[in-house]
């Protein structure tokens, strides 16, 4: 068996800080190579990084030469928040991105490919509860049409050139180890933060508008779990739907006041990601995740904010 040479693009943000991690525990320090626009604040020795910026094609291959890389997980992306204030920068950024690595996925032989996919890819026209693998995708966000755009394309290269890309759509991803980058469910991190630091939050997202979420282990044991599969059981080629739980900012609230007593909350009246959320689903059916490579998610809400809130008193 060959040893894989792991490239991560985007490894400083939300999900590549414990992705990485992840990763070297599993293939060893020097076989997973961080990379991000910039050396991370607190720069770890436990392994190799390049400053790297993904649109940059000739620096990406040089990367990957210079580690003989077999595989790469792209994470660098605008998220949906953010991708709203420059649409242009965020096509640009999300699609060219998944071009370069597919692109030298074939030239360099890449073992396999990981790009991550969003609940962005449905929009208000799609069935909120339970939404079924295959829907109506219709979204209405700059991100969401990326991610859709992306899925496409990444069933492209496996139909036909035989690429073994694997992609997940991730729910809201609730972590304390790092911090969101810009989405709309960014609000169910900071809710933590804020409840241990004053007791109370302001949340831009109205009490009652439920979205899928999922904590932070649960997302990258499944997406572990997705890419050790036997490529045989990887049926879907697109992304796949993924589950973890559903909630509100209510009902948040509700779960950290068994712990932090007197724990307020307020709402903003009005914040442009209210109406991302509104077009989003409030929860996903993933059966064929489950049938086909096992997936079953471990935490529900109350074990999340238990455990959030004892590793944020920790770290902060
Ligand atoms: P993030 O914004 O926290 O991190 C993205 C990282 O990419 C940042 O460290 C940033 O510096 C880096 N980056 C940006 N432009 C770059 C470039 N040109 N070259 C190299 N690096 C660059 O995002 P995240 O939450 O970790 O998400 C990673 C992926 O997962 C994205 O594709 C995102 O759409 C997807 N996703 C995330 C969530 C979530 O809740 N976090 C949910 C669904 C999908
Ligand atoms: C966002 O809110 O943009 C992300 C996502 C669900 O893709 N967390």
């Amino acid at each position: 068996m060959r040893t894989e040479r792991i490239l991560v693009v985007g490894s400083n943000g939300q999900i590549g800080t414990e992705l990485v991690a992840e990763l070297r525990k599993v293939h060893g320090n020097a076989n997973v190579i961080a990379s991000d626009l910039k050396a991370p604040e607190s720069h770890s020795s436990d392994g190799p990084f390049e400053t790297l910026d993904i649109l940059d094609k000739y620096h990406f291959t040089d990367v990957v030469k210079k580690y003989e890389v077999t595989q790469v997980y792209l994470l660098a992306a605008l998220l949906s928040a953010i991708a709203e204030k420059d649409h242009r920068f965020a096509w640009k950024l999300n699609m060219k991105s998944l071009q370069i690595v597919l692109d030298a996925a074939l030239d360099f032989k890449f073992s396999k490919v990981y790009w991550p996919s969003s609940i962005a890819v449905f929009g208000p026209s799609t069935p909120r509860v339970l939404t079924p693998q295959c829907t109506i995708t219709e979204p209405t966000t700059i991100y969401g049409i990326t991610k859709l755009a992306g899925e496409r394309l990444c069933e492209y290269y496996f139909l036909k050139y035989g690429l073994d890309v694997r992609s997940i759509r991730y729910p809201g991803l609730i972590g304390w180890k790092s911090a969101p980058g810009g989405g709309t469910t960014d609000y169910a991190v900071h809710i933590y933060h804020e409840a241990l630091r004053n007791k109370s939050y302001e949340c831009f997202l109205k009490a009652d508008t439920t979205l899928p979420m999922m904590y932070m282990p649960d997302a990258i044991r499944g997406t572990l779990q997705l890419m050790d599969a036997p490529a045989e059981q990887v049926k879907i080629r697109s992304s796949y739907n993924f589950a973890g739980m559903s909630f509100n900012p209510y009902d948040v609230a509700k779960s950290i006041e068994k712990h932090i007593s007197g724990f307020q909350i307020s709402y903003k009246d009005t914040d442009p990601r209210q109406a991302i959320a509104a077009g989003w689903p409030e929860s996903i059916e993933d059966s064929e995740a489950r049938q086909h490579w096992g997936w079953k998610p471990e935490f529900g809400l109350d074990e999340m904010t238990r455990d959030m809130l004892e590793n944020l008193a920790v770290a902060v």
